[in-house]
């Protein structure tokens, strides 16, 4: 027998148990032993029932998702042929369900005839973020149990439901406080040998009466908006309706056929490295298990803008207090008002209760004095992006903080190790880069200075996840990961119009391949005063005589700073986000050209993805290269859950991984014959391709 099936006798019921760590995985070689386990129960005249459970603390987080890469052997029964095995069973069979029940766990629950969960038991159907659908099952046999609306919120959302919610819509029979195991066997023994011991969901009819006439079609309609480019969430919904129209077997094999479409396509496969990056990146040099990682009690917040404010929030929101800054009265009282706003907005969404709001409202004291933040754990600096009032502001908190507090600062751009210099406690300083708004982008860029401690890094990675947020590892640099690749994606942007393209042609193309927002739209929400200060900085650095895009600069001094003004790439009317394209940036772009002597071409669609985004490789190349990231994947979650690339892309650097490097290669090539500067090909990127290699792996 498989040692990671394990069987024992508890009276007359035969107690499977999978035992495959960390989460049960339904691995190769596992349906068969559970196969073999049933049957031996079945035939044994001692047993009167199976029970079903898993080791640890889960029953199984659901089929290996390393495995799906691999082409499954005809002769090996699979998790299908399992659950087949389980509901065929003429013993009783109960599924005794805690920790995680997900994917093809939670499928197999359902093959089972009876299903137990302890409070904290949680059941989903996370097939569909990593571009499946429950593939064993899961879409026939949960509408069956629990009705089609459920059924089909639970397989798109991804979402996990409590036993409460589990009990309440029917998918189990009961929640167990108690001793599960116990429970479960007396249950089991209970059935055994009883008229109505075996209860299959597959006999149960799909109850559509309730349901609004054009119900899929509305489905459907919902589907486009929110799950733009994807394409398990449709055929989750043609699931569903299937599951209304046909025999359950015949449900079954239409659901393997579409299963079987998603497990193969590229979208899954980008969905699973992403699934793994995250994972990833929790794994840091220098940071092991055994590195302590001290608990946060209490927080600081310097300057209460638009960052500081959406930082104060995530501190409050998590249940951690937090002491905001700024440097006079009507500043503070302005950015209290804004996060009160911003908590009222989503209370109003009914995202948020009252006592809810109250709460977190009260995790926030204001302040003039930094002197306040004496006692933080931790103080996070977030005034205007100047290397010298950072210092300033470090300065004095190296002096008045606690010895063993930790001082980050939210710089996107600047020196973390020259902010750290000017503190007696450089290994206590990293940077902490959120995203804008910051209590809503996941991504937490953490920045590793030349003496941050692992300690230190072990601290606010543990924060991070407290706090939400995905924290992602990278090293010092001019913008660190996520902006130094942001500059050559923009500036092959700015040449483009300054070539023939307009800004809504160059956004519509990027949008069509998948990315939320256009670079142009991208910076009016921004500001483009940003970019240009950003700009400004660089200039003394930056190659004297190559190309330089002057659009941006003038448009700045043309008074248009982005949606803040109204006035942008693109114009906006009062109250409205929607860019509409504006006259007078047109005849400033071919005013431009002109100047130029460039002659205005088509630019088309393939050029603008090419060129914008194979320059963002070739940077995130670089990058690797210099050990500014720790791992490809790490570039590929920093563009996804920074910058707006589509998941389902897998980020840049694995999107070239699947275009293949060769193709990159020699486009980047290409054009540094053709454009030269700042087309210098990635030596790393060179290296990967001559040797046949891959940035992932
Ligand atoms: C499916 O079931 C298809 C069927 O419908 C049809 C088939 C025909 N496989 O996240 P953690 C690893 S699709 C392999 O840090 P947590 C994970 O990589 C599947 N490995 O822990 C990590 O490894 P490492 C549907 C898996 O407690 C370790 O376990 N199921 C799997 O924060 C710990 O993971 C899903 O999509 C897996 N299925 O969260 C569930 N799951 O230590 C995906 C985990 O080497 N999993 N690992 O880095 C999850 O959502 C979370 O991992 C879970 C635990 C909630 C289970």
């Amino acid at each position: 027998m498989d040692p990671r099936v394990k069987v024992e006798r508890r009276r007359a019921v035969a107690l499977i148990t999978l035992d495959n760590p960390p989460v049960n995985a339904l691995s190769r070689g596992i349906a068969g032993a559970v196969i073999e386990a049933v049957k031996a129960a079945e035939a044994d005249p001692a047993l009167s029932a199976i029970v079903l459970t898993g080791a640890g603390k889960s029953f199984t987080g659901g089929a290996d998702i390393r495995e799906f890469g691999e082409t499954p052997d005809p002769n090996e029964p699979d998790l299908r042929a399992m659950i087949r095995a389980l509901e065929g069973a003429k013993k009783p069979v109960v599924a005794a369900l805690r920790g995680n029940v997900l994917g093809g766990g939670l499928e197999t629950a359902l093959g089972c005839h009876w299903r137990l969960g302890t409070p904290e038991a949680r059941y989903g159907f996370p097939e569909v973020k990593i571009g499946l659908l429950p593939g064993a099952g899961g879409t026939q046999r949960a509408p069956r149990l629990i009705g089609v609306a459920p059924a089909l919120e639970l397989c798109l959302s991804g979402e996990f439901i409590d036993s409460k919610r589990a009990l309440s819509l029917g998918l189990i029979d009961r929640e167990v406080a108690g001793d599960l195991l116990e429970e479960a066997v007396a249950w089991a023994a209970a059935k055994g040998g009883k008229a109505d011991g075996v209860r299959r969901v597959r006999d149960m009819r799909v109850d559509t009466s309730g349901l609004a006439p054009g119900f899929f079609a509305a489905e459907r309609a919902k589907l486009a908006a929110k799950t733009r480019g994807l394409m398990s969430p449709a055929l989750i919904v043609d699931c569903l309706e299937i599951a209304t129209q046909t025999p359950i077997d015949e449900g079954l094999a239409r659901e393997r056929d579409l299963f079987e479409q998603c497990r193969t396509s590229p979208q899954s496969r980008a969905l699973i490295h992403v699934f793994f990056a995250e994972r990833a990146a929790g794994k840091v040099k220098g940071v092991g298990p055994d590195t302590p990682a001290r608990e946060i009690a209490r927080a600081g917040v310097v300057g209460a803008g638009t960052m500081g404010g959406g930082i104060a929030m995530c501190f409050a929101s998590a249940g951690i207090p937090v002491t905001l800054v700024e440097a006079n009265e009507d500043a503070l009282a302005h950015g209290l008002a804004t996060i009160h706003k911003n908590y009222e907005r989503s209370r109003l969404r009914g995202r948020l209760s009252e006592g809810e709001m109250h709460q977190r409202l009260a995790r926030i004291a204001g302040s003039t004095a930094l002197e306040s933040l004496r006692d933080a754990d931790v103080v996070i600096e977030a005034v205007f992006e100047e290397l010298a009032l950072k210092q300033e502001i470090f300065r004095k908190l190296g002096a008045l903080c606690r010895k063993d507090a930790i001082l980050a600062t939210n710089t996107s751009t600047l020196d973390v190790d020259a902010i750290a210099a000017v503190t007696s406690r450089p290994e206590r300083v990293v940077g902490t880069h959120f995203f804008s708004p910051a209590n809503v982008m996941r991504l937490l860029e953490t920045v590793r200075g030349a003496q941050t401690s692992p300690e230190t890094l072990a601290a606010v990675l543990k924060l991070g996840r407290r706090i939400g947020k995905l924290p992602v590892v990278v090293g010092v640099c001019d913008g660190f990961v996520g902006n130094r690749m942001l500059y050559p994606y923009l500036r092959q942007a700015y040449f483009l119009i300054e070539e023939g393209a307009l800004p809504e042609e160059v956004d519509r193309a990027l949008v069509d391949f998948g990315l939320a927002m256009g670079p142009f739209a991208m910076n009016d929400l921004a500001g483009l005063d940003v970019g240009y200060r950003v700009r400004k900085a660089q200039a003394a650095t930056r190659p004297k005589n190559w190309r330089y895009a002057r659009l941006p600069d003038k448009l700045v001094e043309a008074g248009r700073f982005g949606q803040k003004n109204g006035r942008g790439w693109y114009r906006y009317e009062v109250a409205c986000r929607e860019p509409k394209p504006d006259a007078e940036v047109r005849d400033l772009i071919l005013a431009e050209s002109a100047a130029l002597g460039i002659e205005r071409r088509k630019v088309g669609e393939a050029e603008i993805i090419e060129r914008c985004l194979f320059a963002l490789i070739n940077e995130g190349a670089k990058i690797l290269e210099e050990g500014i990231a720790e791992r490809a994947s790490d570039i590929d979650l920093i563009w996804i859950n920074g910058y707006g690339l589509p998941a389902w892309r897998g980020g840049p650097m694995f999107y070239a991984d699947t275009l293949g490097l060769e193709r990159v290669n020699g486009a980047v090539a290409r054009y540094d014959e053709q454009f030269g500067e700042w087309w210098a090909p990635a030596p790393l990127l060179k290296r990967l391709t001559e040797a046949g290699k891959r940035f992932n792996g």
